[in-house]
Parts: structure tokens; sequence; C-alpha cells
């Protein structure tokens, strides 16, 4: 962010300049000057994303042992340690504005910060590592290139990677769900109820309707958000039918049409409800995944002792 010069030569009031860079375009960096529910929401927002990260781990590992070749195998592996790495730069963009990440994780293990609804769901079949990687990875794909383009530096450049590598992760799955569908008549309905049960729960994985969304408008404003949430879900079903159709599976919606005067597919009605459920702990698998997250953390500790004293002992030897 440049600093900002008024009419008579002199610098900006500290807000006036902010908000001429949001209008600007520029970035706004560490050290510049934010007002303080910038900062709030941004550490909000980076923190659920980076715990969506990290928990998102856990569906998918749970097929790691039972990939039906090495070649799967080692591309779930490297899949879900990609998702590890995106924690990673999340918690560390999200240092970048005075928290820590032992905070933010203590925060999560404690229930007082969230992460996406779609990881509370069962991955019960083969199939489920297929439909996670082309409807979630394509939702947050769909939902994380325009944060590229975030009023904050660090986020938007850690974006940049993260929507590279789901690039990958979405087309493993397309491919995983092309072959299961082009096998045998097993295999195709396993592709086909894996896609009945994610297909719902990926389209709330874009927030509440914009009637509801207490946060849009002012993250807007800042353009922290680009788009709203109604906005990128409608973009995801445009972009979800045809792949479908390649596909040969069917999308679990009796509703879903071609509207030649909006230029969009409809769509039925999505169940809140069941948003809000999962959302107040009562989905699923919540109980599964915050247990096996605080108890990953513990058993961890050894890890952590080791490498802080190890970083303690290198800052002696070159002090
Ligand atoms: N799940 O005002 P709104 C991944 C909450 S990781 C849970 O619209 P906002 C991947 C929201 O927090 C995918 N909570 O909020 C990883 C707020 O509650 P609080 C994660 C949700 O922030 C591994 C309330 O509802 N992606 O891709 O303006 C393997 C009102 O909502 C959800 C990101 O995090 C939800 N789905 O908009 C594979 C992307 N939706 O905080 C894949 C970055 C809403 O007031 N995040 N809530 O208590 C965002 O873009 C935005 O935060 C959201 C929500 C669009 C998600």
């Amino acid at each position: 962010m440049t600093a900002v010069l008024d009419a008579a030569g002199g610098a900006s009031a500290p807000a006036e300049v902010f908000e001429a860079a949001v209008a600007a375009d520029e970035r706004i960096e560490p050290r510049d000057w934010m007002p303080d529910a910038y900062r709030a929401t941004l550490v909000r927002q980076m923190a659920q994303h980076a715990h969506s990260e990290i928990i998102g781990m856990q569906p998918e590992a749970n097929w790691i042992t039972r990939a039906p070749s090495l070649r799967r195998k080692a591309i779930l592996m490297a899949k879900v340690q990609d998702e590890a790495g995106h924690g990673l730069y999340l918690y560390s963009a999200a240092e970048t504005l005075g928290t820590s990440r032992e905070e933010l994780l203590d925060k999560l293990h404690a229930g007082r910060q969230r992460y996406s609804s779609i990881f509370n769901y069962p991955t019960l079949t083969w199939a489920d590592v297929g439909a996670i990687g082309w409807l979630v990875d394509g939702a947050a794909i769909t939902n994380q290139v325009p944060l590229c383009r975030c009023s904050y530096g660090p986020y938007a450049r850690a974006m940049v990677r993260i929507c590279k590598e789901e690039s990958f992760h979405q087309r493993q799955g397309y491919e995983l769900l092309l072959a299961l569908s082009r096998g045998t008549e097993a295999q195709h309905a396993m592709a086909q109820d894996a896609v009945d049960r994610w297909w719902w729960p990926s389209l709330m994985m874009f927030g509440p309707p914009d009637s509801e969304s207490s946060h849009s408008d002012q993250s807007m404003a800042w353009k922290i958000k680009r788009h709203s949430n109604d906005e990128l879900r409608q973009r995801f079903v445009d972009i979800c039918v045809p792949q479908a159709e390649s596909l040969g599976l069917t999308l679990p919606d009796p509703d879903l049409r071609w509207n030649e005067q909006r230029g969009h597919y409809d769509f039925g009605p999505i169940d809140w409800d069941e948003f809000r459920e999962v959302l107040r702990g009562n989905g699923p698998c919540n109980e599964e995944r915050i247990s096996q997250r605080r108890r990953a953390h513990e058993e961890g500790a050894w890890v952590r002792e080791a490498a802080a004293a190890y970083a303690a002992k290198h800052r002696e030897a070159d002090a």
C-alpha cells in the first residue's frame, strides 16, 4: 500500500489511506494500518480456512490404506499431504495479523472457531475420494480463485499456490470417477451413490444464502470476498452440470434445468436446516473429526517440543 497525500500534500489519516488503498485495488500488507474489524474478519476467515484444510485431511486419509492400487495410493497420499501444506501456508498468513498458530489451534480444539461443514460427512466407499476431488475441491476452487485477488496481501499470495494445487486435486477426482463410471456396473453404481451423497453438502460449502450471510456485505466492501455466496454457488452449479454429463453420472436434483432467460441452471431448494445442524455440531462426523484432531495434536506434542529445542540450540550456537 502506498501513502496517500491529501490536497495540501500532507499525509492522510490512516483510515483514509486504508480506504483509498482498498478502493484502488492495492494490497494491504501486515505493517499497514487497518481497522480492527478488518483484522478480526481476516483472522476469522483465514483460521476457518486453515482449520478446514487440516480437518479435511481426515475423510480422505481414511482411504489411504485401502486404495485399490499403488498408483492411486501414491496420488492420494500426495493430495492429503498437500492439504497439510495448505493449512501451513494459511496459519502462517494468519500469523502476520498478530495471532499465533498455537492460539488458533487452541480455539479450534475448544470449538471456538469453525471449519468447513463439508468435512463432517463420512467417506463410505472408495468412490467418495473421487467425489471429494471432483465436487469438494471443485467447490473450493470456485470459492478460492477470487481470493487470489483478496485485499490482504499474505492471504491473496497464499491462495495462488493453493489454487494451483487444488486444480490438480479436482482433476484427480474427476479422473477417478470417470474410471469408475466407465467400469463395471457395480463400480458405476458406487460412483453414482457417492455423487448423490456429496452433491448437496458441496453446495452448502459456499455458506448460507446471501439474505442470511452476516459477513458478506462488509467482506465484499473490504474486497476480502469478491463475490457473494449465492453467486459462487450458481457458478459452481453451471460448471458441474456439463461435467456430470461427460462423466455419465447424474446430479441428484430433479429441479436442475437450464434457464434460457437467466443464462444459468436453476436448481432445487437446499436443506438449510441440515446445514445449520452441522454448524451446531450435530453433523454425522463432527464428534469424530474434532476428537481425532485433538488426539493428533496431543500425540504430536513431542515433535513440537523437539523442533523448539532444536531451534533454540541453533539460536544459541549462532549467538
Ligand atoms: N461451513 O456470513 P457468512 C478445502 C459460517 S477447505 C462452516 O456467509 P463468510 C479443502 C461462517 O463462518 C474449504 N461454517 O460467512 C480442504 C459464519 O459463522 P461465524 C474451506 C460456515 O465468512 C481439504 C456464518 O456461517 N474454504 O477446500 O462471509 C480437502 C455466516 O456465514 C460455512 C474456505 O474456508 C461452511 N460451509 O462466508 C479438500 C474458503 N459457511 O464465523 C478441500 C474461505 C458459512 O460468524 N472462506 N459458515 O460464526 C470463505 O470464503 C468464507 O468464509 C465462506 C463463508 C464463503 C465459507
